[in-house]
């Protein structure tokens, strides 16, 4: 935490020193365009130029009629509590935007055509992009299923024009291994660079260096500072600062007055363009979760097998997750929300690590016991946390020659770890 007058003094030197500095750093932001949309426009090419909205069940699946041809659902039949992932540029062109009800976009795009969403494919894309990322710079930070930040500095060449010829490198590797277009920004920290990823949208490459900051980053609105939220943005607007600009000529003290010391501070360094995070290429996740949200209400009791099915599909999708990543966890919990929009959570601590589908499930149950169920849900989650990778569970093995192969899983299941009992279990 930082005590007012090392704030201030921060802020005073801050102030004063000049924008000109030689870019010694290089980082990218890439973000995928219209990510779901455009990954399912591979699988539907003939859907290219139109409003697509992805935010269906399987019941929006395209059929194909008896002319052979495809048919798809209309946003203007839409009932239902969905809401909007994203959609096609032409979409948003007509108002549609992410987290918006399906029903809302009908009424501004009736014709849009909704698909349905697939999160496997998502993640399947999402990790081919990432590799293809990786095989041209190897220093990625991961920030999600469609963004990244790739620290640049350390790859040959990059420096010597700003990023362009490194930047359309990353855009070609990304096209040649997806089909997919991405926007990236590379200025020389991650502030500037995840606003600029956004600023030439879709397949932009955006460079600015510090030089650039009064031109290109001063008139953008406030909020477009990654970690200014709408509430911090309509505090600052109360006092007269809606752009960055604005806020960067602001008085530092009163800003500290306002945000407080820390933020106060960070919020003004910002606005400078000054940030020196790390990319951090390496994290442990805290917890893997998976939740859906019902097309309608159900109760316990008299929804019983439905929910039976959801409760039983959640487990197996979060053990899929789990060895993917390659994790068991020792904390399974559970997520509900009521038809009054009021959530609980449960969890339950294991004697020993799983990952399983079957040992979350009976965990999960467990923890559904301690509800009292007489309300309808509309949501369910299962959450597993007190994660441990699969290294840091397997018991030191006894020295092996060096020229042995490595023994079969089925062998290795025989020795009396929980752990191997449920990744058996789990592969059956
Ligand atoms: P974004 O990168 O925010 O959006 P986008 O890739 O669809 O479009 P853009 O070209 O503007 O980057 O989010 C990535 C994916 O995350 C998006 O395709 C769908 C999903 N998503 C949601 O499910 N809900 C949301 O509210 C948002 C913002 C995104
Ligand atoms: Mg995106
Ligand atoms: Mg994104």
């Amino acid at each position: 935490m930082l005590d007012e007058s090392t704030a201030l003094r921060r802020l005073a030197g801050g102030a004063t020193r000049p924008v000109t500095q030689p870019p010694r750093r290089l980082v990218a932001h890439l973000d995928m365009d219209a990510f779901y949309a455009s990954v399912e426009l591979l699988r539907y090419p003939d859907l290219k130029g139109q409003p697509v909205v992805i935010g269906g069940g399987r019941r929006h699946q395209p059929t194909v009629g008896p002319d052979g041809r495809r048919r798809y659902a209309r946003l203007r039949d839409y009932t239902g509590r969905g809401v909007v992932t994203t959609s096609t540029y032409e979409a948003r062109a007509l108002g549609v935007h992410s987290a918006m009800g399906v029903m809302k976009s009908a009424a501004l795009a009736p014709d849009a055509i909704l698909l349905p969403i697939d999160f496997d494919e998502y993640r399947r894309y999402s990790r081919l992009f990432k590799a293809a990322v990786r095989s041209v710079a190897p220093q990625v930070e991961d920030r999600g299923i469609d963004e990244i930040y790739i620290e640049l500095t350390d790859v040959p060449g990059a420096l010597d024009d700003g990023g362009r010829a490194i930047g359309l490198r990353l855009k070609q590797a990304v096209r040649d291994a997806t089909g997919l277009s991405c926007s990236i920004g590379i200025t020389p920290n991650k502030l500037l660079s995840k606003i600029c990823s956004d600023l030439d949208k879709p397949d932009g490459l955006t460079l600015v260096g510090f030089d650039d900051i009064p031109a290109r980053i001063w008139p953008l609105a406030a909020k477009k500072i990654n970690g200014v939220g709408p509430k911090a943005a309509a505090r600052l607007a109360t006092l007269g600062i809606h752009t960055i600009g604005e806020l960067a000529a602001a008085d530092p003290a009163m800003l500290l007055q306002e945000f407080g010391k820390s933020f106060g501070a960070w919020m003004h360094d910002a606005a400078h363009g000054r940030d020196d995070r790390a990319v951090v290429t390496w994290s442990e996740p805290k917890s893997i979760s998976r939740e859906t949200t019902f097309e309608r209400d159900l109760h316990a009791v008299r929804d019983r097998a439905e929910l039976g099915a959801i409760f039983t599909e959640l487990c197996e999708d979060l053990a899929g997750d789990l060895r993917r990543k390659g994790y068991a966890t020792k904390t399974v919990g559970i997520k509900l929300r009521f038809d009054d929009f009021r959530s609980v959570t449960r969890d339950l601590t294991l004697p020993a690590h799983v990952m399983a589908a079957g040992d979350l499930r009976r965990a999960a149950g467990a923890c559904l016991k301690r509800v009292d169920l007489s309300r309808r849900l509309r949501l369910l989650g299962v959450r597993a946390g007190s994660l441990a990778t699969l290294e840091e569970l397997v018991a030191p093995r006894p020295a092996e020659p060096a020229d042995e192969p490595p023994r079969p899983a089925e062998a290795r299941a025989e020795r009396p770890l929980p752990l191997f009992a449920a990744l058996s279990t789990d592969e059956r």
